[in-house]
C-alpha cells in the first residue's frame, strides 16, 4: 500500500504512530463506504497516511522546517499552537516530497484544528484521527457514535471536545478550532 512513501522508514522510531496512521486510513475507508462518499481513494489514501507524517520532528527542528514555508507572521502565530504545527509543516513537506495536491494538502493543513470550509475528505481525516481502532480516551465511544450517526455531528462533537479540553488545560485555542466549533454548532 503506497509503498513510495516509505513510511516505515519515516516512522521506524515511532511505531505507534506508524500503527495510528493505518489506522486512520482504515477508519476513512469505512466512513466512505458507510455514507457512501465517493471520495477519490488515492487523495484519501495519501491523506490518510501523511497527516501526521510531520509528528517525528522536534520543536524545534519542526520550526526551522517551517520558516521554509510560511512567513514569519505566521510561524509567529503557530509558535503559540505547538500541538498545530505537524498539521501545517506536514501539508508543506508532503507537498514538497510527493507533490499532493490541493485536497490533500488541505486536508492535511487543517486536521488538528479543521475549518469552516472543509471539504468532505478534510472531515473524513478530521474525524478518522480522533476516532481510529487504537484511540482509547475515556470518551473515544461517544465520539465513535456520533461520527457513525452522522458526519458533520461528528465534526461538531469532536471540536466540542477539543475546545472543553482545551479550556481545562488552559491551553490557547487557535482561531480555525474555535471557528470550526462556531460553524458546526449552528447545524446541530
Ligand atoms: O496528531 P494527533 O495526536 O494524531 O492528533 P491531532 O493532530 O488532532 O492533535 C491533537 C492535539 O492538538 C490535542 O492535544 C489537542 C491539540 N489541539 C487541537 N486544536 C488546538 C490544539 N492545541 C491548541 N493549543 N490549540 C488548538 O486550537
Ligand atoms: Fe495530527
Ligand atoms: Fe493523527
Amino acid at each position: 500500500m503506497k509503498d513510495f512513501l516509505k513510511l516505515e522508514t519515516h516512522f521506524k522510531d515511532h511505531p505507534k504512530r506508524y500503527l495510528h496512521t493505518l489506522g486512520v486510513l482504515e477508519e476513512a475507508l469505512y466512513l466512505n463506504q458507510l455514507f457512501d462518499l465517493n471520495l477519490n481513494l488515492h487523495d484519501l489514501e495519501m491523506a490518510c497516511l501523511l497527516h501526521d507524517y510531520a509528528k517525528i520532528y522536534s520543536y524545534e527542528e519542526s520550526i526551522k522546517l517551517l520558516e521554509k514555508y510560511e512567513s514569519k507572521i505566521i510561524v509567529e502565530h503557530l509558535k503559540k499552537y505547538p500541538s498545530v504545527i505537524h498539521s501545517v509543516l506536514g501539508a508543506h513537506l508532503i507537498k514538497d516530497k510527493f507533490g499532493v495536491n490541493k485536497d490533500v494538502f488541505e486536508a492535511v493543513y487543517y486536521h488538528t484544528t479543521g475549518n469552516k470550509t472543509m471539504s468532505t475528505l478534510s472531515k473524513v481525516v478530521y474525524v478518522s484521527d480522533c476516532i481510529e481502532k487504537n484511540r482509547n480516551f475515556p470518551n473515544v465511544e461517544f465520539y465513535r457514535q456520533a461520527v457513525h450517526k452522522n458526519l458533520d455531528y461528528g465534526v461538531y462533537e469532536i471540536s466540542k471536545g477539543t475546545i472543553e479540553l482545551l479550556e481545562r488545560l488552559n491551553q490557547p485555542i487557535e482561531p480555525n478550532t474555535l471557528e470550526t466549533y462556531e460553524y458546526y454548532k449552528e447545524q446541530f
